[in-house]
């Protein structure tokens, strides 16, 4: 259970996509290599009348310059034999913003007040994650509650991340733009 495969690694059961709509906000976040969102994340997720899961995101990036920006992140979601593994097509709206699809999948969730997003983007030799990233989502932007902290923790060490996120702020940012 912690040794690190990628494959070892359990989702959540039965995963329901329609209890999963609505907003999340980063709590935490464990980064991949390249660029990435800095702070001020937040997430909607929507099922599509045809059944697909959709989502956006903003978040602060820094472009060159030094220029801060609210990035404004668009994914499609595409579904495979797991119902918490996804495939996610993802884009900007900005020209500048990098596009990628990535491994999507939900380790765990209550639906209500947290939940545990992981992907890991290139696979060690070993069967480990080489380059992944994670994000801790709440759906309070005040962050978790003491008892789903602990469950989070867990997890955290079952995906072998621990020690590797870092607290995503909420200054506003973002919030009109
Ligand atoms: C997720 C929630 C569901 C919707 C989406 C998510 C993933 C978002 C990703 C964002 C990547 C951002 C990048 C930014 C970038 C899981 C939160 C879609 C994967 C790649 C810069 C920074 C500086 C610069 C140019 C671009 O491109 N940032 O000069």
């Amino acid at each position: 259970q912690h040794d690190c495969l990628v494959s070892n690694i359990t989702v959540k059961q039965d995963f329901d996509r329609m209890r999963y709509q609505g907003t999340w906000y980063a709590v935490a976040k464990k980064d991949p290599v390249g660029l990435f969102l800095l702070d001020n994340i937040v997430a909607h997720f929507k099922v599509e009348e045809d059944g697909t899961m959709t989502a956006t995101a903003t978040g602060r990036v820094i472009i060159l310059n030094n220029w801060e920006m609210c990035a404004n992140m668009f994914g499609t979601f595409e579904d495979t034999i797991d119902p918490a593994k996804f495939k996610m097509k993802y884009w900007g709206a900005a020209a500048y913003l990098q596009s990628g699809y990535d491994d999507h999948w939900i380790i765990d969730t209550d639906y209500d007040n947290y939940a545990i997003h992981y992907s890991c983007r290139e696979l060690d030799m070993d069967g480990t994650c080489l380059d992944g990233y994670s994000f801790i989502f709440s759906r309070y932007r005040e962050g978790l509650r003491p008892e789903d902290q602990r469950i989070v923790t867990e997890k955290k060490q079952e995906i072998c991340f621990l020690g590797k996120y870092r607290r995503v702020a909420h200054t506003g940012f973002c919030d009109t733009a």
